[in-house]
């Protein structure tokens, strides 16, 4: 559906940072809706997710990217990758950083890919809940002075401070151009990757350390009870590294995975908007973040999200 109207803007905005600065929380507010998954640990974002916020006046795509870091395994350099690549393809770059950190070596490290682009850059300073307003003009000065910002705002991506504001300094950057989605879209992901997001969410708030990095989900099925009306039957398995990881996951007696699912049955019963039965497996893949095969099965894939 690409309908031009006349003074009608869009475009594409990519939000990159480090690694926890709070891009996916941004994504998820300006969307009114969760569609990207969300945690306290780094790395928490592993595919481009891609969210749509129409307007009488105008169409953002808004795409959340994983968060900057040092890849250490091919998981990371696949991550990296995908946060690089969106930055050609974007009208807008939202640099975000974080107010309660020290502008750092990652921040020195993203600011040089930008370096090669001539796309307008805004640096979005984010948390400014969590610091007194007085320090905020020293973080901005040092910032300035090593890259040319198009524009400086600082939010609180979870409060929702100045978020409006940013969404109208944004709409004004935006070239005219079609609706490239219909209205009521939010995203182009496919329900199945939302579902062993959110899934893949849970366990990151429920378990410390390494696992949050060693597990993928994968969705085996998603259909229809055949007794039950309005009831959708999911499968989904959670892989783990190693055989100790696979009994941190189910816990004691099973405990922790029952907390997963049912934790996860309630966000994919809103999102569905369905009774949800929900079933988890728990499977080892040794060293799947290494495995080019393994990556490609669970998801990741170049040509795709
Ligand atoms: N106090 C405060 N916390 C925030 C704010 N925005 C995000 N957070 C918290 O910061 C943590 C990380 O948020 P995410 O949105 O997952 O961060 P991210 O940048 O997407 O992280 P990666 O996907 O790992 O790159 C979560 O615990 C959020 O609740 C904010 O404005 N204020
Ligand atoms: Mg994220």
């Amino acid at each position: 559906m690409l309908e031009q109207r006349q003074g009608f803007k869009s475009g594409f905005i990519s939000i990159i940072g480090r690694p926890n600065v709070g891009k996916s929380t941004l994504l998820n507010r300006v969307i009114g809706q969760k569609i990207a998954i969300m945690s306290d640990k780094p790395q928490t974002t592993r595919n481009k997710v891609q969210g749509v916020l129409t307007n009488p006046e105008s169409q953002m795509i808004f795409i959340d990217t994983p968060g900057i870091h040092k890849p250490k395994h091919k998981l990371g350099e696949f991550m990296l990758k995908t946060a690089k690549n969106t930055l050609r393809e974007v009208d807008l770059i939202m640099f975000m950083v974080n107010a309660e950190q020290q502008l750092g070596k990652g921040d020195e490290f993203i600011m040089e890919l930008l370096e090669g682009t001539k796309t307008p850059v805004f640096l979005v300073i984010n948390k400014i809940d969590q610091v007194h307003p007085d320090s905020l003009l020293s973080i901005i000065e040092g910032y300035k002075e090593r890259y040319e910002f198009a524009e400086i705002m600082p939010i609180s991506a979870l409060q929702g401070n100045n978020v409006e504001s940013l969404l109208e300094t944004i709409e004004k950057y935006l070239p005219e151009g079609p609706q490239y989605y219909p209205a009521d879209q939010v995203t182009d992901h496919p329900e199945r990757f939302i579902i062993s997001e959110l899934i893949r969410e849970k366990v990151l708030h429920l378990t410390r350390e390494e696992i949050p990095h060693s597990i993928a989900v994968v969705i085996d099925k998603i259909k229809p009870d055949e007794e039950k009306e309005n009831m959708i039957r999911v499968q989904a398995t959670i892989m783990v590294e190693r055989d100790s990881q696979k009994g941190i996951v189910i816990g004691k007696r099973g405990a922790l995975l029952k907390e997963v699912g049912t934790r996860a049955r309630k966000d994919i019963e809103m999102l569905l908007g369905s009774k949800v039965y929900l079933e988890l497996w728990v499977k080892v893949q040794k060293d799947w973040r290494n495995k080019s095969t393994h990556l490609r099965d669970f998801g990741f894939r170049e040509d795709e999200y």
